[in-house]
Order: C-alpha cells, then sequence, then structure tokens
C-alpha cells in the first residue's frame, strides 16, 4: 500500500451534533515529514464531544475527529528517520518538534511547529487535508482524526513505544490519563502532605486524583454534582466527597471550611467557566493554586477579584499535562507495563468503529469513564 491511496473506514462528521456518518473514504499517502498509520483503536475524550457540539472556536466541519489512540505505522513519508513501517505508535496532538522557540526554551510542553496547519484541520507541506469522500476533502481534527482505520500525521506527532504494550489498553495514554497526571506532577508539582481538590470525576479527575495520591498528598477531596461518581473515585485516591448540590453556601466557602483556610492545590476537570472560579477562590490564600484543565466553549471567559491573586492565589492551566509528547508518552507506556500508573481502569466500555454514535451517547452518561472502539 505504501505510495498509494487507502480507502478505509472512517466516522465523518459533517455538522455539529449530525450522527457520525461511516463512509468509505480515501486517505492520500504521506507526504515529507509525514506518517501514515493504521489506527487500531480509539477511545473517545470530551474534547472530541465538545468540537463536535459546534461550540469549538476550531472546530472546522466536514472533518473527521478523534485524537486518543494507538495504531501501527504504516508507510513514512520522504525524510522522516524516528519511525518506519510497522513501529507502534501513539498519535500525540501535541506535537514535540525539539527545534522550535517552544520546544528549545524548556518552560513548556507546547510546539510551534505544525500547531497553524493543526489548527485549521489541513497538513504543514500544502496546506491541504489527506482526506477525502467521494472526491470532495475533509478536514483533519488536532492532527490526529483517529475515528479512521487510516490517517496520517505530521511526524512530529508521533511518539513511537514499546511493541509489547497492548495497544486496546495504551491508547488511552493519548491524552485524558496523561493530562490529569501530568497536570499535578509537571503543572502543579503538588508536594506531599498537601490538600487537593479535584472539580470533575471524569478521566481527567480521576487521574488528577491518581497523580495526587502518588505524590502524597494528604488529602484528595473530590467534587461533582453526581454522587455516583464518588464511589469508584475512591479507588483512584479522592478520599473526600463534596456535592455542590447538597451545600446552600457557594462550593468555595464549603471547601474553605472544611480545610482550614483552604486547598493547596485545585484542579478543574470540567470546562466550567463558573467551576473554574470557584476552584481558584477555595484555594488557600498566600500560595494556593489552581489549575485549569478543562476545555470551556467559546465565547466564555473566567473572572474572579484580582484580590485573590494579590493575596497569593496562583491560576495557571496545562496541556497535555505538560508532558512532552514524543519523549514522554513512551516513559508512560513503560510506567503503564511496570504496572506503576492505571489505565485499564479507566476503560468501562468497549465498541466497534461502527457503534461510535453509541459510544458518543455513552459518553454523556454518568457511567462511562473511557469507551475505546476497535477499528
Ligand atoms: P467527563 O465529562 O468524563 O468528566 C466531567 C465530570 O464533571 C463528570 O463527572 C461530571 O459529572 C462533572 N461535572 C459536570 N458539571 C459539574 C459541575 N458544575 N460541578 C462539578 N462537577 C461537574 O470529561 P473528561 O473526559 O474527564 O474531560 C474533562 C475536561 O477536560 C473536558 O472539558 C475536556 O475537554 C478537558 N480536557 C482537557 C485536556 C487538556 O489538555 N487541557 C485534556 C483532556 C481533556
Ligand atoms: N480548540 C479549542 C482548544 C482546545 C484545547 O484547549 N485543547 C487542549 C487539549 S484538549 C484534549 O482533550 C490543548 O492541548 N490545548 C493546547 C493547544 O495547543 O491546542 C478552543 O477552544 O479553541
Ligand atoms: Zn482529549
Amino acid at each position: 500500500t505504501q505510495g498509494q491511496v487507502i480507502t478505509c473506514k472512517a466516522a465523518v462528521a459533517y455538522e455539529p451534533n449530525k450522527p457520525l456518518v461511516i463512509e468509505d473514504v480515501q486517505v492520500d499517502p504521506p507526504q515529507a515529514g509525514e506518517v501514515r498509520i493504521k489506527i487500531l483503536f480509539t477511545a473517545l475524550c470530551h474534547t472530541d464531544a465538545y468540537t463536535w457540539s459546534g461550540k469549538d472556536p476550531e472546530g472546522l466541519f466536514p472533518c473527521i475527529l478523534g485524537h486518543e489512540a494507538a495504531g501501527i505505522v504504516e508507510s513514512v513519508g520522504e525524510g522522516v528517520t524516528e519511525v518506519q513501517a510497522g513501529d507502534h505508535v501513539i498519535p500525540c496532538y501535541q506535537a514535540e518538534c525539539r527545534e522550535c522557540k517552544f520546544c528549545k526554551s524548556g518552560k513548556t510542553n507546547l510546539c510551534g511547529k505544525v500547531r497553524g496547519a493543526t489548527g485549521v484541520g489541513v497538513m504543514m507541506n500544502d496546506r491541504k487535508s489527506r482526506f477525502s469522500v467521494n472526491g470532495k476533502p475533509l478536514y483533519h481534527f488536532m492532527g490526529t482524526s483517529t475515528f479512521s482505520q487510516y490517517t496520517v500525521l505530521h511526524d512530529v506527532s508521533v511518539a513511537k513505544i514499546d511493541p509489547k504494550a497492548p495497544l486496546d489498553k495504551v491508547c488511552l495514554l493519548g491524552c485524558g490519563v496523561p493530562t490529569g497526571l501530568g497536570a499535578v506532577w509537571n503543572t502543579a508539582k503538588v508536594e506531599a502532605g498537601s490538600i487537593v481538590a479535584v472539580f470533575g470525576l471524569g478521566t481527567v479527575g480521576l487521574a488528577v486524583a491518581e497523580g495526587a495520591k502518588a505524590a502524597g498528598a494528604s488529602r484528595v477531596i473530590g467534587v461533582d454534582i453526581d454522587n455516583r461518581k464518588f464511589e469508584r473515585a475512591k479507588n483512584f485516591g479522592v478520599t473526600e466527597f463534596v456535592n455542590p448540590k447538597e451545600h446552600d453556601k457557594p462550593i468555595q466557602q464549603v471547601l474553605v471550611d472544611l480545610t482550614d483556610g483552604g486547598v493547596d492545590y485545585s484542579f478543574e476537570c470540567i470546562g466550567n467557566v463558573s467551576v473554574m472560579r470557584a476552584a481558584l477562590e477555595c484555594c488557600h490564600k498566600g500560595w494556593g493554586t489552581s489549575v485549569i484543565v478543562g476545555v470551556a466553549a467559546s465565547g466564555q471567559e473566567i473572572s474572579t477579584r484580582p484580590f485573590q491573586l494579590v493575596t497569593g492565589r496562583v491560576w495557571k492551566g496545562t496541556a497535555f499535562g505538560g508532558f512532552k509528547s514524543r519523549s514522554q508518552v513512551p516513559w508512560l507506556v513503560e510506567k503503564y507495563m511496570k504496572k506503576e500508573i492505571k489505565v485499564d481502569e479507566y476503560i468501562t466500555h468497549e465498541l466497534t468503529l461502527a457503534e461510535i454514535n453509541k459510544a458518543f451517547d455513552l459518553l454523556h452518561e454518568g457511567d462511562c469513564l473511557r469507551c475505546v472502539l476497535k477499528l
């Protein structure tokens, strides 16, 4: 198949919120600096649902969504040296070129090399798509488009992993689990003994709890409006549960009262700007740090009294948990293989690509964390 157009199945999002359609799509061969990957498993993340909803200012239609996956390299374009056909890989929506101003700064995991193209659904080389259906182009999404049996990525977005790792599990290391763990370890740098609050107990929030427990947090307070979330959250390190709906006082006040003045670290893992404010304001005066992980809809803005920051609280955000993707995803895979981090525990459902619309329905139900699709 090297050098040839491949026809395969993909889930096409034609319009916001309209059911995805399984189509036979054409996938062009990889050009210079590109890699064509056979995707074997992909999970759904809340961000896919967010873009599908039409609220993502970078969302373009028709497109192929999906960004949490694992697969095998089918072929590579000219000049690609770090991976070859047959390598097991995880697509990385946050690239790592190791050459740009961002990569060289030592201050961020964001990479500037291909972001300008991935944000508008095309490839860098010719600013065009490698996907089409009936001759009409389909936009790429997040530089990954994993809801397709074959996809084309920039080589700087491909992490090569241990071929012994089970792809039906480690696909989760493409987004949600590393994001939560890294928010704690890289962005907040939570110290042993800290009091932590986690807002939203989905996959990302539970990974925050897992990371906080591993960092030696003394208390991990889980906040969610769905009481069913707590029982499961205990297995991920949550020690106490608060449901804002069961309190008359604002949730920030409830937490301040529970913690003798506020938490050391808080994490917003929902994408709700009023919860982001509460997460900042429940932090301890003088040092409490709040990390925004959730992605909020287009047009939404955060606010608080500047006095909250003047008096020492710190507001931060994180993308992919601050992990350098190509360098650290293989390391996360190793940690999973050594049973140092959980992955299987986040998989609550398994379906096929053909059942993707059902998988999106599940995502909005309380008991689904990650649903893994077999392609
Ligand atoms: P999820 O839907 O599985 O989890 C969200 C949780 O929040 C649910 O348990 C829900 O009951 C709870 N919730 C909803 N409203 C609430 C409220 N008002 N107060 C308290 N709890 C509330 O989602 P997920 O897949 O875990 O993703 C979480 C967020 O993180 C999403 O916004 C997603 O887009 C974002 N995300 C960001 C990054 C990043 O790199 N920054 C990476 C992955 C995901
Ligand atoms: N396009 C959205 C922004 C979405 C966003 O913030 N994405 C996160 C990853 S979410 C993964 O589930 C991210 O990494 N952002 C940094 C980046 O470079 O995109 C919008 O609202 O415009
Ligand atoms: Zn995601």
